[in-house]
C-alpha cells in the first residue's frame, strides 16, 4: 500500500471511529480532520528580512514572492500547484470557506487575519505534492500587537498542520523568536520532539570575516539554548542566497549546508504519514485523559448510587410489609393491615394501597436524595479537582492533564445522574482500543 492509500484508509477509519467520540467529550475533531486533508505542508517562519521569500523563490525556481530589505510580507501566502482554483491568486475569504481545504478553522481568528491569507498557484514540480507557506516576518513584541489578530496563535495553528517548520534567524535582528518558538512548540505533539523544526541561520554572507561570523553564531547558540531550555544545540543550517551574496564572502566555503537544507525541504512530504499518526496519537491521548476523568467520576458516583439504591430498596421493602402495621399501632389507622388481610382473609386489595404508597414514596425520596444531594456533592468535588481519581504518574500525564483539565471540567460540569447509564465507560474502552490496537498497527505499517 502506498502512502496516499494509507492516508486515505486512515482518514476513513479515524472519521468513523473517532468523530463520535470527540463529539461525546465536546472536543474539536477539526484538528485531526484538517491534518488528514490536503497535501504536505512546509511552513517558513522567521525574522523579517531573514530571507524567507528569497529562499522560497529559489526553491520554486521562480520569483513568486516579493523580497526587500524592509518588512515586506504582511500575509501568510500558501504557495502550491493545482489548487482547484482557476485564479493565480485566491483570497483568504475563499480559502477559509472551502471545505476541501484545511483552512476553515482560521475563520475563528477574525476578518483581519482572513484578509491576510492568500494562496498562489504556481507551476513547479516541487509543489505537486507539497505546499509552502511564506509568513509575515516577526517584528518586535510591540509591533506584533498592531496586526489586528493574534499572530503567535496563528503561527501555532499553521505549525500544527506543517510537516516541516523552517525557522530562519537573521543574526542581526532579534525579533520575537523566543515567543514564536514557544507558540510553535506548544502546539506540536510531545512525541514529535524537535524533529519537525529546522533551524536556519541565514544571510551568513553578510558577516565580514570569520570572527564576525563566530560572534553571530555564538550569540545565536546562546539564544537557542535559552529558547529551547536545553544545553544541546540542534543542528543549525547555515545558508545564504548565492544570487545575493558578495563574491569572496566568508560563507563561500559551505555551500553544502544550503544544499542539505533544500534537500530536507524537498523530502518533507515523506514525513507526512508519520506526522499524521503523531497528531492523531496526541489528540486521542488528550480525549483519553478527559474520558478517564469522566469515567472515574462516574464509577465513584455509581458506587454511591448503589449504596443509596440498596438502602432505599431495603427500607421500601420494610415499609411495604410493616409500614401500615406501625401506622396502625401509632394511630389506629388503617384498621386492617395488609398482613392481617392476607393472614386472616378474605384478602382485600385495598389494604395494599398504603404499603404501596409507603414503598414507592421511599424509593422516590431515596432517588431524590441521591440525585439532588449526593450526586451534586460528588460532582462539585470532581469539578474542583478532576484529577482526584486519576493516576498522574509521569511528567507526560501531568502535562497532558494540565492542558486538558479545563475540557475535563466542562465535561464533568455537564454530567447528570442519568449519565451513569449513557455509555461513558464504553467510550473510554473504545478510545483505549484505538490507541492500543488501531494506531499501533498503523505505526507498524509505516515502519515496514
Ligand atoms: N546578502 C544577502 N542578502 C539576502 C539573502 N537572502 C535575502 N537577502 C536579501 O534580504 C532582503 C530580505 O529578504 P526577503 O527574502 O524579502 O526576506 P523575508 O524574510 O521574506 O522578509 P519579510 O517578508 O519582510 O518577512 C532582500 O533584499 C533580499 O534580497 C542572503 O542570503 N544574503
Ligand atoms: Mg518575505
Amino acid at each position: 500500500m502506498n502512502e496516499k492509500e494509507l492516508q486515505k484508509q486512515l482518514q476513513t477509519k479515524v472519521k468513523k471511529k473517532l468523530e463520535p467520540l470527540f463529539a461525546k467529550y465536546k472536543m474539536d475533531f477539526g484538528g485531526i480532520d484538517s491534518t488528514l486533508k490536503w497535501k504536505p505542508l512546509v511552513l517558513i517562519i522567521g525574522n523579517y528580512s531573514s530571507g524567507k521569500s528569497t529562499l522560497i523563490n529559489e526553491l520554486i525556481g521562480q520569483d513568486v514572492q516579493r523580497t526587500g530589505q524592509a518588512p515586506t510580507d504582511d500575509s501568510f501566502t500558501i504557495i502550491t500547484s493545482d489548487t482547484g482554483y482557476e485564479n493565480v491568486e485566491t483570497p483568504g475569504s475563499n480559502l477559509v470557506n472551502d471545505p476541501n481545504l484545511p483552512f476553515q478553522h482560521f475563520k475563528g481568528f477574525g476578518e483581519k487575519l482572513i484578509s491576510h491569507i492568500c494562496m498562489k498557484q504556481v507551476n513547479s514540480p516541487l509543489l505537486d505534492n507539497m505546499a509552502i507557506i511564506d509568513s509575515p516576518g516577526m517584528l518586535d513584541a510591540t509591533s506584533e500587537k498592531d496586526r489586528g489578530y493574534d499572530y503567535m496563535q496563528v503561527l501555532g495553528e499553521f505549525a500544527k498542520m506543517a510537516d516541516l517548520i523552517v525557522l530562519m534567524f537573521d543574526p542581526h535582528k532579534a525579533g520575537t523568536i523566543k515567543e514564536s518558538y514557544d507558540a510553535i512548540r506548544n502546539t506540536l505533539p510531545e512525541k514529535s520532539g524537535e524533529h519537525r523544526i529546522v533551524f536556519v541561520m541565514s544571510r551568513i554572507d553578510e558577516c565580514d570575516n570569520l570572527s564576525d561570523f563566530t560572534r553571530s553564531y555564538g550569540t545565536l547558540c546562546w539564544n537557542m539554548s535559552q529558547m529551547t531550555g536545553r544545553k544541546d544545540i540542534p543542528h543549525i543550517y547555515l545558508t545564504y542566497a548565492p544570487g545575493q551574496a558578495k563574491v569572496g564572502n566568508v560563507a563561500e566555503g559551505w555551500p553544502q549546508e544550503r544544499e542539505e537544507l533544500i534537500e530536507k525541504i524537498k523530502k518533507a512530504s515523506g514525513f507526512r504519514i508519520n506526522h499524521i499518526l503523531e497528531d492523531i496519537d496526541r489528540q486521542v491521548n488528550e480525549v483519553e485523559i478527559v474520558a478517564e476523568a469522566v469515567s472515574s467520576f462516574l464509577k465513584r458516583a455509581n458506587t454511591v448510587y448503589w449504596k443509596f439504591a440498596n438502602v432505599s430498596i431495603a427500607l421500601a421493602a420494610l415499609l411495604f410489609f410493616f409500614g401500615d402495621v406501625i401506622l396502625n399501632a401509632v394511630s389506629g389507622y388503617p384498621e386492617t393491615t395488609m398482613l392481617t388481610s392476607i393472614r386472616v382473609g378474605p384478602f382485600d386489595l385495598s389494604t395494599m394501597i398504603i404499603p404501596v404508597i409507603l414503598a414507592f414514596g421511599t424509593l422516590v425520596i431515596g432517588s431524590l436524595a441521591y440525585s439532588k444531594i449526593a450526586f451534586r456533592q460528588l460532582k462539585k468535588k470532581a469539578v474542583a479537582n478532576g484529577a482526584e481519581f486519576l493516576d498522574l504518574d509521569t511528567d507526560y500525564r501531568r502535562n497532558l492533564w494540565e492542558k486538558m483539565a479545563e475540557t475535563a471540567r466542562e465535561n464533568l460540569e455537564g454530567l447528570g445522574p442519568y449519565d451513569l447509564w449513557s455509555g461513558y465507560g464504553r467510550s473510554l474502552t473504545k478510545i483505549q482500543n484505538f490507541l492500543n490496537n488501531d494506531l499501533k498497527k498503523y505505526y507498524e505499517k509505516i515502519v515496514i
